[in-house]
């Protein structure tokens, strides 16, 4: 990776948006740091005003998205790279008996929103005939597990809006990959809980699961491939995971 690139980061005032910018500035990279939470963002960018640049808005927004990424300051742009990295799970409950509106907030925020993004950055890079998409998966879109039907699905439909979209530029000189992570302590559960604590730690009790900073250095070496390699895809697990529920937890 060049210096003075310029990586767009969704999903950056947390967890693994937030290592992703971390990991890009060593790079040497700029980075657009995004995320609906301002004052995390400037946290972020607090020191390094040069090489963050907060923006402010939800991917679920298309009007607000295509505001935010068309009035980037002079410099920021183009984006050579795009981590879809904004995402949630909200609940754990069986679907008979989940919110609706649970089910809306995965689906407009994981797929809408990575598609919404993706509208904005995508044609200027078939334009220029370079950059590179690299899209958040989870193990979770690879299978389902009981309480994580909707989840499932959106982050199977981010697997199947990754291989389509390889096939749509194809030739063009864009890159597209998708990083796939298993169990990363994160806010992730914390959100999925509804800020139930006690829930949110049950999820890693008695196993080391993934650091955010884990899933931020394999991103970035999908980033950095010689020009001619394209990452297409990468699952990265825990020690003590073997798939969705299939974990090994240790006694302390
Ligand atoms: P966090 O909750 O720590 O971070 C999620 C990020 O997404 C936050 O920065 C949040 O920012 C942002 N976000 C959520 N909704 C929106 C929105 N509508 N518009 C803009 N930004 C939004 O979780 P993770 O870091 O763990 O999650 C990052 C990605 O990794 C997600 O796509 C998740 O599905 C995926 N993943 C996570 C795993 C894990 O075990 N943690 C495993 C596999 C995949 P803000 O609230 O400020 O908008
Ligand atoms: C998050 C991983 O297994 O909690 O995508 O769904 S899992």
């Amino acid at each position: 990776m060049h210096t003075d690139q310029v990586v767009l980061v969704t999903g950056a005032s947390s967890g693994i948006g937030r290592a992703c910018v971390k990991a890009f500035l060593v790079q040497g990279a700029r980075v657009i740091a995004a995320a609906r939470r301002g004052e995390r963002l400037a946290e972020l960018q607090a020191g390094r005003e040069d090489s963050v640049l907060p923006v402010t808005m939800d991917v679920r927004d298309r009007a607000d998205v295509r505001a935010a990424l068309t009035g980037l300051p002079d410099g920021w742009g183009p984006i050579d790279v795009l981590v879809n990295n904004a995402g949630l799970a909200a609940g754990r409950g069986p679907i008979q008996t989940d919110d609706p509106d649970d089910w809306d907030r995965m689906i407009d925020t994981n797929v809408r929103g990575l598609l919404n993004v993706s509208g904005c950055v995508l044609p200027g890079m078939v334009e220029r005939g370079a950059g590179h998409v690299i899209n958040i998966g989870s193990n979770a879109g690879r299978e389902v597990y009981p309480g994580g039907a909707v989840y499932c699905a959106t982050k199977a439909a981010v697997e199947r809006i990754t291989r389509g979209m390889r096939m749509d530029v194809l030739g063009s000189g864009v890159k597209v990959s998708q990083v796939d992570p298993g169990l990363v302590e994160t806010e992730f559960s914390l959100v999925r809980f509804d800020g139930d604590a006690d829930s949110a730690a049950a999820v890693y009790e008695g196993l080391e699961p993934l650091a955010a900073s884990d899933i931020a250095d394999v991103v970035v070496w999908v980033a950095t491939r010689p020009p001619h390699v394209v990452i297409a895809d990468v699952l990265v697990y825990p020690l003590d995971q073997a798939g969705s529920g299939k974990v090994a937890r240790r006694p302390r």
